[in-house]
């Protein structure tokens, strides 16, 4: 099967969406490295946030038919770079996190995350009450399984 990686800020919710996606609902610990699971490679966040990690991104997105940007709807800022996603080789889509909370803005977060990724569907999400997770889901399922 081919894979999917997720890629975001620390604390954009990466690991915690990949929960969400198999249908658990704990807590996700910090993710030290990279982590591979089924379909699925969770990448820290500070691989998008340091420059040092991208050729590491790079290398790792060759082994993903797809990369998945993750945008926290709460933050005030992008962490990627303008135009990121055109630099992997592979299909891109983004995923908007954490729309169940207060701060949450997701028109703002969709706006922001259009600059790194300027083409690809944009799913908004929450995994803690599941909206779009499942919409998500069937749509990685796809790239994968295809
Ligand atoms: N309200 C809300 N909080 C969330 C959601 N998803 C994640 N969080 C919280 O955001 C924090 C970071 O979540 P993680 O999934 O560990 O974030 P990450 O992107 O994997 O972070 P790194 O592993 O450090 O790169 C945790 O406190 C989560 O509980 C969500 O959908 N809604
Ligand atoms: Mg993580």
């Amino acid at each position: 099967m081919k894979k999917v990686m997720i890629i975001g800020a620390v604390g954009a919710g990466k690991s915690t969406l990949v929960k969400a996606l198999f249908g658990e609902q704990q807590p996700a610990l910090k993710t030290q490295s990279l982590v591979y699971r089924d379909w699925i490679i969770d990448t820290p966040g500070e691989y998008s946030e340091n420059p040092l990690y991208y050729r590491s991104l790079m290398a790792t997105s060759h082994e993903a038919a797809a990369v998945l940007l993750v945008h926290d709807a709460t933050r005030e800022r992008n962490y990627f770079p303008p135009g990121f996603a055109s630099g992997f080789p592979i299909l891109s889509l983004g995923a908007v996190t954490k729309t169940d909370h207060p701060k949450a803005d997701p028109k703002r977060a969709i706006a922001l995350l259009r600059q790194s990724l300027p083409n690809g569907e944009i799913y908004i999400t929450s995994s803690l009450n599941a909206e779009g997770i499942n919409e998500l889901k069937m749509r990685l399922l796809l790239i994968v399984s295809s």
